[in-house]
């Protein structure tokens, strides 16, 4: 079977579509591409399963014409486009690397490369500071901030990839790992085992007596572009996407040192080294050692749990292992027993069809139903977010009695809550009357707008939202969107204080470009006694999926079950919600 995923597909007809863009051509033709795209990306079957079964006409997807079709299965088939290859051999390499930066986008790259013939990076960032980027038409001041932004965020985007693209490319990995013979033992470890949000590259350990027959079979991965280096027990590669792998092969009296060692963090590992050091010991990838003036001896390194017990320590979550409170709470035998993901009972922030999400209320239902949920809360937008065809009292009112009969029918099988992502409005104020908000079980204020707002402005948004007795939560409170957006200006120190004396909660957004509050915030949370909330936000029905994402934050953040409010049952939070 062909590898081409729909996700793979849309990706390279944005590219084209992008490409298109900055050379200036006709806007139907670019149209067609981007529409295209999104249309295959959300398609529930895939493209090349669709080819293979020669019944199947894609020219009957909606969306998808006779050109875009052709070039579906030449994809497919080849697994390339000669079309995007003429496209991208056009434009030189620099060149594109414009076209990546946030706040740019395609059309204002043709911009600035015509008209101050920009082809760099560099001489974009040359050109922001010098003020000339302003000074162009459709520009201004605020455009050129915004890229000048876009620039710090780029260049950190592609050193880094979010952790859910990293999930991707490791379980393609294990299966193909898992057919190799000469490995007995295999596992990641690095940023990706400790649930980082973005991951700079991934590390694997195997365990084999035949390094070279794990190196060859590791050559043959189908997504490696080229090798960086190979040696004895250790090879690095690089993959069609720019990420990088680590592969390292060991003893099995080793195993244990090693994901120990390379888990890390770095910083993590400099305390762990020092504590052995106090107690005689010597501690490095191939196990722990006790000193001897003439030669070192072997104490353990088989298992992390024998490594850490040899220094006294507990086995550590690799989520906590970033040198924060995790020594602390070690010492004083406190280590949290971390959330997992069979504790969630419920999820409290998604969208269906009546704004822009693409599943029903049933369908939603069914979906939470299938994981194991016991109730959820359905949070359309308000009407001020008119792009997603916001709800006005009018509609929301009939959304919750289409959500009481839905309810009656359940007979208590499952719950639906009342719910509604009421905008926080630009001056203030919320975007939904008190008397319908006083109606719901349960309430989110979001910011979505005025996210540039200076730092008092936007707090005082929130702290509005959160003195407003129907408000139940705060969704994303910072606003970040990794590799793309930074948080906005809001002063949490304040935020959480209020919302520990109104009693508000606070949403750990699973999102994986979301994932805010993020783990240290998290912890802050808890330090002010604010239950978090871990919600998908889903706009669909695999958007529930994401909530591993969510969980892995909030272990990394210390929280076990009880500092989440949606491990309750809806009665138990309902008692919670009156305290
Ligand atoms: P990443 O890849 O940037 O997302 O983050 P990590 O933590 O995966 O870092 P990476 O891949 O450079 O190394 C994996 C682990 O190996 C790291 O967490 C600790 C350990 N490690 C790597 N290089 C060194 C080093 O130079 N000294 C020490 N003590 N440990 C290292
Ligand atoms: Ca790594
Ligand atoms: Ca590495
Ligand atoms: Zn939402």
């Amino acid at each position: 079977m062909s590898s081409m995923t729909n996700t793979k597909i849309a990706e390279k007809f944005e590219q084209i579509a992008d490409l298109l863009e900055f050379q200036g051509s006709n806007p139907f033709r670019i149209r067609a591409y981007r529409n295209g795209a999104k249309v295959i990306r959300d398609y529930p079957v895939s493209m090349a399963s669709l080819i293979e079964d020669e019944q199947k006409d894609l020219t009957s997807i909606d969306g998808i014409g006779k050109d875009l079709a052709e070039k579906c299965q030449t994809l497919v088939q080849t697994g390339s486009l000669p079309m995007l290859d003429e496209l991208l051999a056009e434009i030189p390499k620099t060149v594109l690397d414009l076209l990546r930066v946030p706040g740019l986008g395609p059309k204002k790259a043709a911009a600035v490369h015509k008209e101050l013939g920009v082809a760099t990076l560099e001489e974009l960032k040359a050109a922001c500071e010098a003020g000339e980027v302003q000074k162009l038409k459709g520009f201004g001041a605020k455009t050129e901030q915004a890229i000048l932004g876009g620039l710090s965020i780029a260049s950190a985007a592609n050193k880094r990839i979010l952790w859910i693209k990293a999930n991707a490319i490791a379980e393609q990995l294990r299966t193909h790992m898992n057919a190799c013979a000469a490995i007995e033992k295999f596992d990641f470890a690095g940023s990706y085992r400790r649930g980082k949000e973005t991951i700079g590259d991934l590390d694997i350990l195997a365990v084999s007596t035949d390094a070279d027959a794990v190196m060859d079979h590791f050559a043959t991965f189908e997504d490696i572009a080229s090798v960086i280096g190979r040696g004895g027990t250790k090879m690095s590669v690089r993959l069609e996407n720019g990420f990088q792998v680590d592969l390292r092969v060991v003893s099995h009296e080793s195993f244990g040192a090693a994901m120990q060692y390379f888990t890390g963090s770095k910083e993590h590992n400099v305390i762990v080294r020092g504590i052995a050091k106090k107690r005689g010991l010597k501690v490095n990838e191939y196990g722990v050692f006790k000193t001897n003036d003439d030669q070192d001896e072997y104490v353990a390194g088989g298992s992390e749990e024998d490594v850490y017990a040899a220094l006294g320590l507990p086995c550590f979550p690799p989520e906590l292992r970033e040198a924060r409170r995790e020594f602390d709470w070690a010492a004083a035998g406190q280590l949290p027993d971390l959330i997992q993901l069979k504790d969630i009972k419920a999820d409290l922030h998604m969208h269906t069809v009546a704004t822009d999400g693409k599943a029903t209320i049933q369908q939603m239902i069914a979906a939470a139903q299938d994981r194991g949920l016991k109730y959820i809360a359905i949070t359309d937008h308000s009407k001020r977010v008119s792009m997603a065809n916001g709800l006005d009292e009018s509609r929301l009112l009939q959304q919750w009695q289409e959500i009481d009969r839905i309810n009656e029918d359940l007979q208590k099988s499952f719950h639906v809550l009342k719910g509604i992502e009421c905008d926080i409005l630009e001056a203030g104020g919320m975007d939904l009357s008190d008397e319908v908000l006083a109606q719901a079980d349960w309430v989110i204020a979001s910011v979505h707008y005025g996210q540039k707002q200076p730092k008092a402005k936007i707090t005082a948004r929130i702290l509005g939202a959160i003195q407003n007795p129907y408000v139940t939560m705060i969704a994303h409170p910072t606003g970040r969107l990794l590799n793309k957006r930074e948080p906005y200006e809001v002063d949490l120190d304040q935020v959480f204080a209020a919302a520990a004396e109104h009693g508000t909660l606070m949403e750990l957004n699973a999102n994986p470009y979301r994932l805010d509050l993020d783990d240290v915030f998290c912890g802050m949370a808890k330090d002010h006694g604010i239950p978090i909330v871990i919600n998908t936000d889903a706009h669909s029905v695999d958007g529930l999926d994401v909530m591993v994402c969510g969980i892995q934050q909030a272990r990394r953040a210390g929280l076990t079950k009880h500092d989440v409010a949606n491990t309750r049952t809806w009665n138990q939070l309902q008692k919670l919600l009156r305290k």
